[in-house]
């Protein structure tokens, strides 16, 4: 596949906030792909654009040319869009135009040859398996990951829990079944928060959770009734300030062993299966301390680690986390995403592929959470964007079996 031309545009995100759309033109058809935004970003993370989207918009522009004499036909040549663009584009920009470039080659490999589309009447299906350029004989599908209610930065109530996300994680082995579950439950809260929440005005937040003023003990005491294993984003990065975590929900402040000695009582009288960002996102030790507490909950990290292979192989070294968030535009290079899921593999670390809390209908998230063979797929419940993901998984499952 030959890339003749490439170029890109802003359009607006699940928040009507702006970010790239990344088009390519190629021997086999042209291809387009987005890129979300994060708002609760992590320090660590590269930068979405290098001086401003539109600036990158106009870089593409320039570097158009030096892309026509290239090859591309499997996963390792997205390295040489890298050499190409090397630090003249921000992480939206470089993962849009990859995914782009993904899409033309899975295209020509997978869908449009005629004989392809003799040998197989589902080749349009096909055309679209982008895992199969990551892993050919990629077979198991993650672990939905629900976010069902919401506080922190993705929430715009007075009062709000200060946990960012409530996520449902059901177990089974069907990624149509567990959207189900956690359709079902999602409005089963909305019952409770009803009973519960005197304010409660069926608002949904950022990524289609329900806001709601009660705070994260209460949600808990919602969630456990519903026998789904579950846990939260903790973001806690978000609210740590002169090293102390500052509470508004209800407001006090929690030094470093306070906050883990808070956490370990939840996470015991809730039974927590899963939490990200517990502590802030420099402080390796305090994940450590409270993984080797809880060996058996996942201890995620995402500010902590930011999809950036360095920092991952420091939280791997001081045994910080026993699983990871995986969000491809945090690094923006799609060869970075390989190398955290191949050191997360070899050390035994759960990978978590990631929406964003601005999201787009891009489905591509779907392919490579199942290309890497992701443990987990972490996204909203509801909402198009969401939805969207969600189906292309339940898409991959039906051509499983
Ligand atoms: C997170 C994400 C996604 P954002 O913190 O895990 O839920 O939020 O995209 O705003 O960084
Ligand atoms: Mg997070």
């Amino acid at each position: 596949m030959k890339i003749e031309a490439v170029s890109a545009k802003p359009i607006l995100d699940s928040r009507k906030e702006k970010t790239i759309l990344v088009s390519i033109k190629t021997n086999v058809g042209s291809f387009s792909a987005s890129s979300p935004t994060g708002k609760s970003t992590g320090k660590f993370e590269a930068k979405p654009y290098k001086k401003s989207l539109d600036e990158d918009i106009k870089t593409l522009k320039k570097f158009s040319d030096y892309f026509s004499g290239e090859i591309f036909e499997k996963f390792d040549d997205l390295r040489r869009i890298e050499d190409i663009l090397d630090r003249h584009v921000g992480a939206n920009t470089l993962f849009a135009l990859e995914s782009a470039t993904l899409k033309a080659m899975a295209s020509e490999k997978f869908g449009n040859s005629s004989r392809e589309r003799q040998k197989n009447c589902h080749s349009e299906e096909r055309k679209k398996d982008i895992w199969r350029l990551i892993n050919p004989d990629a077979k198991y599908l993650p672990r939905l990951a629900g976010n069902c209610v919401g506080g922190g930065k993705h929430s715009y109530s007075k009062k709000k829990p200060d946990f960012q996300e409530f996520l449902l994680i059901p177990k089974t082995s069907s990624v149509k079944e567990a959207l189900e579950i956690n359709r079902k439950a999602k409005n089963e809260v909305k019952f409770f928060l009803k009973r519960n929440d005197k304010t409660f005005s069926e608002k949904r937040n950022d990524e289609d959770a329900w806001e709601t003023s009660l705070n994260e003990k209460e949600v808990f005491d919602a969630l456990k009734e519903l026998n789904i294993p579950f846990g939260t984003d903790i973001a806690s990065s978000g609210f740590y300030k002169r090293k102390k975590y500052h509470y508004e929900n209800p407001m006090l402040t929690r030094e470093k062993d306070e906050q883990m000695e808070y956490l370990s009582n939840l996470i015991r009288n809730f039974n927590l299966f899963y939490i990200e960002d517990p502590f802030d996102e420099e402080d390796f030790e305090s994940f450590a301390k409270l993984l080797k507490k809880f060996p058996d909950s996942l201890i995620v990290g995402d500010d902590l680690t930011t999809t950036n292979p360095k920092r991952f192989e420091k939280a791997i070294k001081m045994k910080s986390i026993n699983a990871i968030i995986v969000k491809p535009n945090q690094i923006g290079s799609l060869i970075k995403v390989r190398e955290v899921c191949e050191l997360a593999k070899k050390n035994d670390i759960k990978i978590v592929f990631s929406h964003r809390s601005g999201e787009t209908e891009e489905e591509i998230l779907g392919d490579l959470a199942f290309g890497f063979q992701a443990d987990f797929f972490k996204c909203g419940i509801t909402g198009i964007e969401r939805e969207m993901k969600i189906k292309r998984l339940i898409e991959i499952e039906r051509g499983m079996r």
